[in-house]
Parts: structure tokens; C-alpha cells; sequence
């Protein structure tokens, strides 16, 4: 297919450098290649920048999945430009791992970059411990490490995803490229593969990642250009009237994408691992590191998924230097009628079979506060209950087989998404409103001066995990603690 250059596309495309892709004059046309994937073997592609591509999928095989991550920079391209990033296995995003309930997940993660790292499956119910999900390994510059990563019999589908954790680091990795999407259901993806929208965000500069200021860091850096599987706003062909599938990934640093849905007859099936009977919905605010699995109509006219300009902070951020925690509208993709693309079919709605805890009873109910503060001359500090964080205190100890209710309460000016490890949350309360309905998430977003309330079973997994604020850039900064659970 071909089709013009949009104004928003021509706008996208400036910002990486129009030189480089050696495009001159507006009102050009290009050609895609390769813009039909389908599932399995689909390498992500470098075809036009408009292009449909998804990262290449690998796929458990009798209760197995082994794969071999190399972390390391590499020259990739981001809208027909030439862009280092930091891959996994030479792309961005990192191939989508497609798993069933009971399979173990085998990651051999090669590390060469030139700082230390580590993986953590965002979202999997499985142990924080030894060499499963555990976010306090070290794996250093030019080493290798063997993760195994049992998932349980009873492990619920959903969209997941996976991205460094090393303290201090993981935003700076992450903003560069490392992350990928985890699929987890018991569907057969050979005829009609549901679509992987990993969406993240990034500034290049003189075709690099770039170098973010303190400023940035403390107000959560925001990337000029929104990505979708590695590529800005690229065109989704489908054919007009057709259902397509679409599992999210809020792999953004810092953005929250507020997406706006209402031309797009859109239904969610699901936020984070919980999947329930499709509802519609004309807005679906996605905070860095919750995904969705959302159902839309092909419209008969080319249409834009837009995010919506999205306000994170409050007054007061201007003792910061002026930054902004607002992004700014972008589209995130454009739907457009195809005659020639092959319709997915969509898999049934799967109704969620999670156990609602509200008539469970509660063992014992905590109050964390998230807050910030001048630290003399270090700067903003990000802080839980006053405390930065230290990988060696704990800081809440429960009790496997009990169910409590966590308060958040959220001190600042601004908005901080509270993402818990392993276990995920019920919200019960958020602002001064209860919640109606079973929502099921495992990162919940407390906005400035308010507070939210979840309950968490602690039915399986003992060891030692991490909770956090998942602005990257808060985490990194300190907005993190250590939960034990015996
Ligand atoms: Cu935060």
C-alpha cells in the first residue's frame, strides 16, 4: 500500500531529523513494504516509516520457553532514520515472548552493554526469588545469567512485559529501547495473531538516545517522539469494518497515554492481568507499565488513535526549572481501511475467572505514603514513607496465605503510578470514590494529593520483592521499598 505523508507524520519525522531520511519536500509519497505481519517468524521489520511492524514472536513448545536476550546497543531504525538504541537481540522492541499457564520460561540474559543489568518479567505472577523475577540481581557488563521462570498452572492470561530493574538505572535503559512485550493466554496465534502494540517514548539527538537533565529526571522525562513497536504513528491496515485486536504495552517511561477511543468502537477485554467481558469505552488512561487487551472496529475513513495532552503534575513545578510534566497530544497509530489486509479474528471474550476479594476478609491493612522533598544539595528526593530506598532494609513484612488493604497515600504534587511486584492489587477506593466492579491491576495510578486503597492476597510466592512509583526516573531517584513476604 502507499499513501502521504500526514501533517502529523511530516511533524513526527522533523523531529528525528528530515535530512536523514533524505526527504525534502512535503506532499511525498512512499512506498511500505512489509507492513502485513502475522505472528510467528515476523522479524521486526525496517521498512517504510510509516509502516505496520511488530517485533518477532517466539512461542513456548511443549511447556518451554528458551531464549537467549542480548542486551546491547545497536543501530536500529526509528522512521526510516538510523537511531542507536539499546535492543534486545538487535531490535526495539525485544521479540514478544508468547507463553501459556504452566510453561517455564527460560531467559539466558547476555549482558553487553557497558553498564549492569537485570530482567523482570512486569506483571507475572510467579516467585521474586533465586533466579525467577528478582529484581536485585546484578548482572554485570559483559556477563551472562540463567533465569527460570516457573509460571503457575493457574497463571491468568493477560499482556505483560519485560524491562531491566537494576536501581538507578532502568529508566536510562528502558527510555533507550530495552523492553518487550509477554503474552500469556492458551490461544493458537498460527491463523489469526492478535496485534502487539508495544508504545513507548524517546528523544534522539544527533541519531542517539538522549542524555536527559536532573530536571527531566525529577519531573519524569517525557520522549518527543511517541513509538509504536519501535516506529512513530505508524498506519495499522485492516480491512474496513473488521475487528482487530490490539494488546497494549505502556512501555513509556514516564507517559501516561490517555488514549482516546471513541471513533474506534473500541471494547477492553482486559487491564494488566485481569480479563473480564468486554466494555466499551471512549477513554482508557494506560500510567507507565499498564497494558490492555482492547477490541476496535475498523472505521470506513483512515482514523488516528490519538493520546490525548495529559497533565501529570500540579502548581509548584516551577521551583524545578520551569519543566513541564505535561505531554503532549500524539498519535499513537492511524487505522486505515484496507481491503487487501487479512481480518484477524478475534478470540472469544474470556470472562474473568479472579477471585473478587471484596467479601474476603481482611488479616491487616498498612499505609504507605509516597512523597517528595528537598535533599540540600541532591536535589529532589523520592520517597516512601520518608525513606529513599535501600535494597537491604525491609520495609513490609507479610504473611503468606493473608490478605491486607494498602492505603497509598500520595503527599506531592504529582501523580505517581504504585506498581507492586508479583502480587497483583483490587482497588477498592480511589480518591473519595469506592470502585464498582472487580478492577484487577498490578500498577495503579495515585494521583497528586489523593489517595487509593487495594487489596492484595498474599496467597503464594515468599521472598523478598520491590514496590515502587513506575515513573522510571521516581524509582531510580528513590520511590521504592522491599516487601518480604514469609
Ligand atoms: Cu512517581
Amino acid at each position: 500500500m502507499s499513501g502521504g505523508i500526514t501533517r502529523r507524520q511530516a511533524l513526527t519525522i522533523g523531529a528525528l531529523g528530515v535530512g536523514a531520511l533524505g526527504i525534502g519536500a512535503t506532499g511525498l509519497v512512499w512506498t511500505t513494504v512489509g507492513s502485513q505481519t502475522s505472528g510467528s517468524g515476523t522479524a521486526t521489520a525496517t521498512s517504510g516509516a510509516a509502516g505496520w511492524v511488530e517485533p518477532s514472536v517466539l512461542e513456548s513448545v511443549d511447556g518451554v520457553l528458551d531464549v537467549t536476550l542480548q542486551a546491547a546497543e545497536r543501530e536500529v531504525e526509528v522512521g526510516g532514520a538510523s537511531v542507536r538504541m539499546l535492543t534486545y537481540n538487535g531490535t526495539v522492541p525485544g521479540p514478544t515472548l508468547h507463553l501459556r499457564p504452566g510453561d517455564l520460561l527460560r531467559v539466558r540474559l547476555q549482558n553487553d552493554l557497558t553498564d549492569p543489568t537485570n530482567l523482570h518479567t512486569h506483571g507475572l505472577l510467579v516467585s521474586a526469588s533465586d533466579n525467577s523475577d528478582n529484581p536485585f540481581l546484578r548482572i554485570g557488563a559483559g556477563e551472562s545469567f540463567d533465569y527460570e521462570i516457573q509460571l503457575p498452572d493457574d497463571h491468568p492470561a493477560g499482556v505483560f512485559w519485560y524491562h531491566p530493574h537494576h536501581h538507578e538505572l532502568v529508566a536510562d535503559q528502558v527510555f533507550a529501547g530495552l523492553y518487550g512485550a509477554i503474552i500469556v493466554d492458551e490461544e493458537d496465534w498460527s491463523q489469526a495473531p492478535p496485534r502487539v502494540v508495544v508504545v513507548s517514548d524517546v528523544t534522539i539527538t544527533d541519531g542517539a538516545v538522549a542524555s536527559v537533565s536532573g530536571v527531566e529526571r525529577m519531573l519524569g522525562r517525557t520522549g518527543e517522539v511517541l513509538l509504536v513497536n519501535g516506529q512513530p504513528s505508524p498506519t495499522l491496515p485492516a480491512p474496513a469494518e473488521s475487528e482487530q485486536r490490539l494488546l497494549i504495552v505502556n512501555a513509556c517511561t514516564s507517559r501516561y497515554l490517555d488514549l482516546r477511543l471513541g471513533d474506534l468502537d473500541a471494547r477492553v477485554r482486559g487491564i494488566d492481568s485481569h480479563r473480564r467481558t468486554p466494555q466499551s469505552a471512549d477513554r482508557l488512561v494506560l500510567a507507565p507499565g499498564n497494558r490492555a487487551d482492547v477490541v476496535i472496529t475498523t472505521p470506513t475513513a483512515a482514523t488516528d488513535l490519538v493520546a490525548a495532552a495529559y497533565d501529570r503534575g500540579q502548581a509548584g513545578m516551577g521551583m524545578m526549572g520551569g519543566g513541564s510534566t505535561t505531554s503532549p497530544e500524539a498519535v499513537v497509530l492511524t487505522v486505515v481501511p484496507d481491503a487487501g489486509a487479512t481480518p484477524p479474528v478475534v478470540a472469544d471474550p474470556v470472562v474473568s475467572t479472579r477471585r473478587d476479594l471484596r467479601e474476603t476478609a481482611v488479616d491487616g491493612t498498612r499505609t504507605l505514603t509516597m512523597s517528595m522533598g528537598m535533599g540540600g544539595g541532591a536535589g529532589m528526593r523520592f520517597l516512601i514513607d520518608g525513606r529513599a530506598f535501600d535494597a537491604g532494609r525491609t520495609d513490609q513484612s507479610v504473611t503468606i496465605g493473608t490478605v491486607e488493604d494498602w492505603t497509598i497515600v500520595n503527599v506531592s504534587p504529582m501523580d505517581h503510578p504504585f506498581h507492586l511486584h508479583v502480587w497483583p492489587v483490587q482497588v477498592l477506593r480511589a480518591g473519595s470514590a469506592d470502585v464498582t466492579g472487580v478492577d484487577v491491576r498490578d500498577v495503579v495510578d495515585v494521583p497528586a494529593g489523593t489517595s487509593v486503597t487495594v487489596r492484595i492476597a498474599f496467597d503464594r510466592f515468599p521472598g523478598q520483592t520491590v514496590y515502587h512509583c513506575h515513573i522510571l526516573d521516581h524509582e531510580d531517584l528513590g520511590m521504592m521499598g522491599v516487601v518480604d513476604a514469609a
